[in-house]
């Protein structure tokens, strides 16, 4: 069977490598729906959980042509050349606190691409980036995470092979410009797995690995609210409901919503 799309001239996700992938690493989520176009993997698995209760519903696809970020952004996804996967399930599954299975589910990443040999970092709160040696982040991924009533949709981007015309802002990056091929498949069933040992909660040391894989922790950054103000400090650490604390003036601010920036120096 050709694999290559005749458009992009880029592979196409092959399903049997995904499948036989999971299969050897032998967990219970092994049922992976593998599109070509989607608007959005995160709201077809909303869809599917809406009918199949309790299901664990997992949908990747080679393009999104309405890939969302947070707070309504756009999520760019081009044909063949990126990750778009979401999985969908009953919150219950995850037995720990709601608010901090963004930052987590960011850990399985990390751990996920450490198995595949590429090193990368987080930014708060669920960003994933390249550290350049200046200590400039390079945004290479990101997870959008949506609540439904009982159910939950993790939502998963990556860039692998996106080439610099491709991306959408400066400061993004993907693995091949990094210097990195990944297969995506395999990353794909490495990522699903990862986020199935999360909700069987034998990864009960995210915490700790988050906060070693943190960029934000001792940096100094700004924070910037909706009405247009802002302020300075130090991030110190995470608290229970997974905001940043930071220290601002002698005080610890917790911030739990929004964006901050890294800034170079204070
Ligand atoms: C995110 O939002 O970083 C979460 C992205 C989640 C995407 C996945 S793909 C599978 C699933 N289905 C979906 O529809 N979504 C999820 P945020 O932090 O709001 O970042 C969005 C911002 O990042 C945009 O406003 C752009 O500036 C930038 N951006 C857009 N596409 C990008 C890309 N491919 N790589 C790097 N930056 C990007």
């Amino acid at each position: 069977m050709d694999l290559k799309d005749a458009k992009s001239g880029r592979q196409k996700l092959d399903s049997a490598l995904i499948s036989g992938t999971l299969a050897s690493l032998s967990g219970k989520w092994q049922n992976v729906e593998v599109l070509e176009t989607v608007l959005s993997t995160n709201d077809l698995a909303i869809e599917k959980l809406a009918s199949n209760a309790g299901v664990v519903a997992i949908v990747t696809a080679d393009e999104q042509t309405k890939g969302r970020g947070r707070l309504q952004r756009d999520w760019s996804s081009p044909l063949g050349a990126g990750i778009a996967l979401s999985i969908g399930c009953e919150l219950s599954e995850f037995s720990f606190e709601p608010s901090t299975i963004p930052l987590a589910v960011g850990v399985t990443v990390v751990r996920a691409l450490s198995t595949l040999g590429v090193k990368v970092n987080l930014k708060w709160p669920n960003d994933i980036c390249f550290v350049a040696d200046d200590g400039t982040l390079r945004k290479v991924g990101g997870i959008l995470v949506q609540r439904t009533g009982d159910n939950i949709v993790i939502g998963i981007g990556l860039n692998v092979s996106l080439t610099q015309p491709e991306l959408p802002t400066a400061i993004a990056t993907s693995f091949l410009l990094e210097g990195f091929v990944v297969q995506r498949e395999t990353l794909i069933a490495q990522i699903i797995f990862e986020i199935e040992q999360l909700a069987n909660g034998t990864r009960s040391s995210w915490l700790t690995e988050y906060l070693n894989s943190c960029s934000t922790i001792n940096s100094s950054v700004r924070v910037s609210a909706a009405d247009g103000t802002s302020f300075e400090g130090l991030a110190k650490s995470i608290s229970k409901a997974g905001g940043l604390e930071i220290e601002v003036a002698g005080d610890l601010v917790e911030v739990t919503v929004g964006d901050i920036e890294h800034l170079r120096h204070i």
